[in-house]
């Protein structure tokens, strides 16, 4: 038993819209061979399994990966060995969501917001899926514009008529957001709102903590900690920021900070199977190779595991027992600047995986077949 047998068994759940193309209110670049529906985009995202033997999982947005025949796409994403995810609703590309949806001071647009999330229950029943995720644009832009607790109060109605409807294996995962695309006021603007619906609503309502969705210099795992004491830790959604919610490849800005949330994740032992909580990704490549991008994304959560699961946890308690500070953090730093490129090389090697996926990818000629392949049609986007 060596500590990374920790690895043993976790995986990443990769999101459909991170192959489409992305970009900010500025300008979408466009790029070749993006994929131009669901089924091209589960095959990208297949890609990433293929080579990491991490990510066997895609999460679904409703209504840009709609299909006429669900279990035609999940036989397709089983046939390239991964498996439908989490499903988004999308209350964010709706006119009539302009004032807001679930909390909306017409019940008619909150009743519609309602129906949408039936229909992704819908989709569930038949893409296997138990993860309903619902991120909540709501928000206000002025003081006054709207009630404060009104929203509240309907946001919590809201809510109850979706959860009445689960199946018992389902799970609400409820996303907080600190702004964006609301600048006053967001109606989840942080984990303490998200966890207080999720224990009105009851025990199949538990949070996602996006890393992305917080005020700069916030301590996120102390909220890890946190949540997972209350037992609603639902999901990540990892993805990282240097200065807003800017959906970067994860570990990209801070890999310190990604390593300490995944320490905490250790020491609750929430990064075996079963933990309950899901490690997805969110995140949008603007910029960057989207294939490679989510690689990357995929190999920077399996490297702050590997180094949170060398903490010699044993040594730390008894330094923090004893109150010797510099001891107690130098067992910690140690785990962390240990370089364990090698060690998960050679895993993977043993796995029968490539030891460097990224490399591996690149030599595949899958990029160059699919921009020659995929001509014509309408490339997926941020929004279609
Ligand atoms: C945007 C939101 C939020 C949500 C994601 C998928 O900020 O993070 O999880 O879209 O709907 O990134
Ligand atoms: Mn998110």
């Amino acid at each position: 038993m060596t500590a990374l047998d920790g690895l043993d068994g976790f995986t990443i759940e990769v999101p459909s819209w991170a192959y489409g193309n992305s970009g900010t209110r500025f300008k979408v670049f466009s790029r070749p061979g993006v994929p131009r529906d669901p089924y091209e985009k589960i095959s990208d995202a297949a890609q990433v399994h293929r080579v990491t033997g991490l990510a066997p999982r895609v999460s679904l947005h409703i209504p840009w990966d709609t299909v006429d025949d669900w279990s035609d796409l999940r036989a397709h994403a089983e046939k390239l060995g991964v498996r439908l995810g989490a499903v988004n609703s999308n209350l964010f590309q709706d006119d009539d969501y302009r004032l807001g949806s679930l909390c909306h001071p017409d019940r008619r647009i909150r009743e519609k917001a309602v129906e949408h999330h039936l229909h992704c229950l819908e989709i569930m029943r038949e893409t296997g899926s138990t993860d309903l995720k619902i991120w909540l644009p709501d928000g206000l832009n002025y003081p006054g514009q709207d009630s404060l607790r009104g929203r509240q109060e309907r946001l919590a109605e809201g809510l109850q008529r979706i959860y009445a409807a689960l199946d018992p294996e389902h799970r609400i995962l409820l996303e907080y957001k600190l702004f964006e695309p609301a600048f006053y006021s967001m109606d989840i603007p942080d984990w303490g709102t998200s966890l207080l619906h999720c224990l009105a609503l009851g025990p199949q309502a538990t949070v996602v903590l996006d890393t992305g969705h917080h005020a700069p210099g916030t301590n996120i795992e102390f909220i890890v900690m946190q949540l997972l004491r209350q037992g609603r830790l639902g999901a990540f959604d990892f993805n990282s920021r240097f200065y807003a919610d800017d959906d970067l490849i994860v570990g990209a800005a801070d890999p310190f900070q990604l390593f300490r949330i995944l320490s905490e994740i250790v020491t609750a032992g929430a990064h075996r199977p079963g933990s309950g909580v899901n490690f997805m990704l969110d995140q949008c490549h603007n910029i960057e190779d989207k294939i490679p991008g989510q690689i990357r994304s995929v190999l920077n959560v399996e490297q702050a595991l590997a180094k949170a699961l060398l903490i010699d946890q044993e040594a730390l308690a008894a330094a923090q027992r004893d109150g010797d500070v510099l001891a107690a953090n130098g067992i910690l730093m140690d785990a962390y600047e240990t370089d364990v490129r090698g060690a998960l090389a050679d895993r993977r090697e043993a796995r029968g995986l490539p030891r460097d996926p990224m490399t591996a990818y690149a030599a595949s000629g899958y990029a160059a077949s699919i921009a020659t392949a995929r001509v014509g049609g309408e490339q997926a986007g941020w929004g279609a």
